[in-house]
């Protein structure tokens, strides 16, 4: 029999030990050893769960993962020792004497292996895993985490912390993601390691023998991934712990903070501004300063004196307002929340049932328990208060959960969906439990429109609930680059939408800084701009006029994108896969996008390479992996797998677009929401590689598009035909583009046909315009010293069915 809890000698490594026992299960195996019971399950042919527990039962995480075990055929086997279990996709072979694994190709090559000695091991409650380095292996992912691309050489923890203004190489931030991905001899594979306690990853900090994770108590409780791409490995991960669904059109427009504008007048102000200097913008935030005394579920009766008639003239200009919603309850005799709260027992307490205070914003607080379904229904139903002033979206800041002194005692307990845990299993999952119950609430109370809720804090599986920032960055180039880098690994870590306050919240941009950093961030998915209480304004246009007109530049680049930013988030929604995606994803085995000059670069919704670089620099080095490239304002084109320089005046950001590839642009319009002149505009960039883009349209707005009321439709570029093939629409959703204007880059047709000639679609709806048309992406710079001209075009009605274009 195992001994389950004993913990003696708890100050030396007890490793595993030999195998005493195993027998098959449906869906995997289980045994012990000595010290030890195990269970490894096969969830699918990609994915093998590792369970190792010392206590009497497993105590896995309820949050993070949401799909179960597939019933596939395996094959189990025992031989010399060893127990091989082998799926199409991964042969696993558990040594028994001692315990360790290995998991291998079915072609025999090896992916990971335990280290043999150390393999799984406990010092007293603390779990570890240790494995070997395999040749030359990198690591990525691990969500927020600052650093390098390729995290090799240095230790992580996971541990959910307020911290102001960060350093660009401290850790840990305000949001833990378990799952990374190790990749070597032109394999890859991911490990999430699913244990909410403190975590610690090590890849190869103070040592040359291993690499492991380990946590602070808990199971030892991990998915192992492997496919034949790091996208399928991320798509798997996003299976197991979810898949976001579709945000509201508005926010993927412009999106305007500050701590904090008020009063009423000011907010108005403000979104004048935006419209009087033709700055297309649709969110403007409300702060702390919103509510009176930062008490929650209140609004300031002096700064705003009527929040709904307010928020209604704001909607008539076409903005959405989002609330920030702190945890933190004060704890005032009279004061609803807290006497509900008090009431219902829905608060954090000590062991001995006394409720919990820290201090925050409002002074002494207690905290919502959102490990409990109880709080977040009352949360959820509290969140009226803000529904009725006519609130569109919520932001859940202070969520990890932050307190003055930092250092909450982990005394505390939580109800943990039952289990009644203490802070040290229930802080990394608390942030996310407040974005989970602020979503709920947005279905409760306003059920026909999608929510949206951007947090600070989380676990993996934030993806389902929110959009991530990254917090409370600083106004320096430094960290308009790190931030880069914590959006891609957010983005190979599950989770699609995030991004940076534009400008640096703590500190004074820079003129140059301030426009580089809107430039970047309109290949964000979450592009927001935000500041600091008692700092300079930080508006788009508080920088000067060329400050405002390279600002202006981009914003309308950003709006003008929508049709290709939407279709991405579609596809992000089906696939889990990144909208700012990290050049790992797609080229993980060459060498160069892991240096420090590259490593920053990632493609934007898969057709854009975006080359991020510091506001000083006039000339940067941008490496172009394999393919071929077109700079995006003179259609210059690059042969991949080589380094170019490349001028990078402040109002033109290196963008380049991937050849074979389509980018759907629209018209100008001021927010989301406003009508677009009906012309859908394909710029088709030749290639050699075929390559597909899947359109796609809805409300924006509602959940009609789960019923059926959503329009795809494929649009294929074939190389060697020469021909772009528009696929039947699929779904019941009428496109709002009447028409479809095709821009052929890199091509020279002298005629388009339709349909080899027997036009399905009528020929009065269908026109050659010839070298006509020139391209500006940027065509509000006054030093437009680029412009494409004579692409060739062809304009035709957008009818749904299916057609093909022939170009000569
Ligand atoms: O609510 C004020 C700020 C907010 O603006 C910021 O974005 C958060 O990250 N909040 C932190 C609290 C304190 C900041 C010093």
């Amino acid at each position: 029999m195992p001994q389950a809890t004993d913990l003696s000698n708890s100050s030396q490594n007890l490793a595993i030990g030999n195998v005493m026992s195993w027998e098959k299960k449906s869906n995997g195996i289980h045994g012990n050893t000595s010290v030890s019971d195990f269970e490894i399950t096969i969830y699918k042919d990609d994915t093998i769960r590792v369970q190792v527990r010392r206590g009497s039962k497993f105590s896995p995480n309820p949050y993070s993962v949401v799909s179960f075990p597939q019933e596939i055929k395996f094959i189990t086997t025992e031989e010399n020792g060893k127990v091989w279990l082998k799926t199409s996709k991964i042969h696993l072979c558990v040594n028994l004497n001692p315990f360790f694994l290995t998991f291998f190709t079915p072609d025999g090559k090896v992916i990971n292996q335990d280290d043999p000695a150390f393999a799984v091991s406990w010092l007293g409650t603390e779990v570890s895993n240790y494995k070997k380095v395999q040749p030359k292996e990198r690591f990525i992912g691990l969500g927020e985490k600052t650093g390098h691309l390729d995290r090799s050489g240095r230790a992580f923890t996971n541990w959910n912390t307020d911290y102001f203004a960060y350093g660009i190489g401290d850790d840990p931030l305000y949001m833990s993601i378990p799952f990374y991905i190790g990749i070597h001899s032109d394999l890859s594979y991911g490990i999430f390691f699913d244990n909410t306690h403190k975590s610690v990853f090590n890849f190869g900090a103070s040592n040359n023998r291993f690499i492991y994770y380990s946590a602070d108590d808990g199971d030892m409780d991990y998915y192992f991934f492997h496919d034949d791409s790091v996208a399928k490995i991320i798509s798997t991960y996003t299976e197991l712990t979810g898949k976001m669904e579709m945000p509201p059109l508005w926010s993927l427009g412009f999106q305007q903070c500050r701590y904090s504008y008020y009063p009423d007048s000011e907010v108005l102000t403000l979104a004048n501004t935006f419209r009087d200097k033709d700055m297309p913008a649709d969110v403007i935030y409300l702060d702390i300063h919103h509510m009176e005394k930062y008490k929650v579920f209140t609004f300031d009766n002096e700064k705003f004196s009527d929040p709904k008639s307010m928020i209604k003239a704001l909607k008539q200009k076409g903005f959405k307002v989002v609330v920030i919603m702190d945890p933190g309850i004060k704890t005032q005799q009279g004061y609803l929340p807290y006497e509900e709260g008090k009431e219902k027992d829905l608060f954090v307490k000590y062991p001995d049932n006394e409720i919990y205070e820290g201090q925050v914003w409002p002074g002494w607080c207690a905290f919502p328990d959102f490990t409990k379904a109880e709080t977040r229904q009352w949360w959820a139903e509290k969140m009226a208060f803000y529904e009725e002033a006519g609130v569109d979206g919520y932001w859940t800041d202070m969520n990890e959960p932050a307190s003055w002194g930092q250092f909450t005692p982990n005394i505390i307990n939580f109800d943990y969906e039952g289990e009644n845990v203490s802070h040290r299993k229930a802080r990394n999952i608390y942030g996310f439990q407040m974005a989970r119950s602020a979503k709920e609430g947005c279905e409760l109370q306003r059920p026909e429109e999608r929510p949206f809720v951007l947090t600070r804090s989380g676990f993996s599986g934030i993806q389902r609930y929110a959009a991530a920032w990254t917090g409370d960055n600083v106004a320096s180039e430094e960290h308009m680059m790190a931030g880069i880098r914590l959006v891609n690994s957010l983005g190979l870590s599950g989770v699609a939408y995030s991004g940076y306050d534009v400008g640096g919240f703590a500190g004074e941009s820079t003129k140059s800084l301030f426009a580089r950093w809107m430039s970047i961030a309109t290949f964000a998915p979450l592009y927001r701009a935000h500041s600091m209480i008692n700092s300079n304004d930080a508006e788009p246009w508080a920088f000067g006029e060329e400050v405002e007109e390279i600002s202006r530049n981009y914003m309308k680049l950003r709006y003008r994108m929508l049709p290709t930013l939407y279709s991405s988030f579609y596809k992000s929604t089906q696939t889990g896969l990144p909208i700012a995606k990290s050049l790992a994803v797609d080229y993980p085995h060459d060498k160069y996008i892991y240096e420090s000059a590259f490593e920053n670069q990632y493609l934007f919704c898969d057709t854009l390479l975006i080359a991020p670089v510091e506001s000083y620099k006039e000339i940067t080095k941008v490496y172009l992996p394999e393919g071929e490239w077109y700079y995006l304002y003179d259609n210059q084109k690059h042969i991949g797998n080589h380094v170019i320089y490349q001028d990078c005046p402040l109002n033109y950001l290196p963008v380049y677009v991937k050849a074979g590839s389509i980018l759907a642009l629209q018209s100008d319009v001021s927010y989301t929401g406003q009508a677009h002149d009906g012309i859908l505009r394909l710029h088709v960039y030749a290639g050699k590689e075929p390559s597909t883009y899947l359109h796609y349209e809805d409300d924006g707005i509602s959940h009609e598009y789960k019923k059926g009321d959503f329009l795809t439709r494929e649009i294929k570029w074939n190389p060697e035909k020469n021909t772009l093939t528009f696929s039947k629409s699929k779904g019941n959703f009428e496109s709002k583009f009447e028409k479809i204007k095709v821009y052929f880059h890199g091509s020279n047709p002298n005629a388009v046909i339709i349909n080899g000639g027997s036009e399905e679609i009528d020929k009065e709806d269908f026109e050659f315009l010839g070298k006509l048309t020139e391209f500006d992406p940027l065509p509000d710079s006054s030093h437009p010293y680029l412009k494409i001209k004579n692409i060739p075009t062809v304009i035709f009605k957008n009818n749904h069915s299916s057609f093909e274009l022939e170009i000569q």
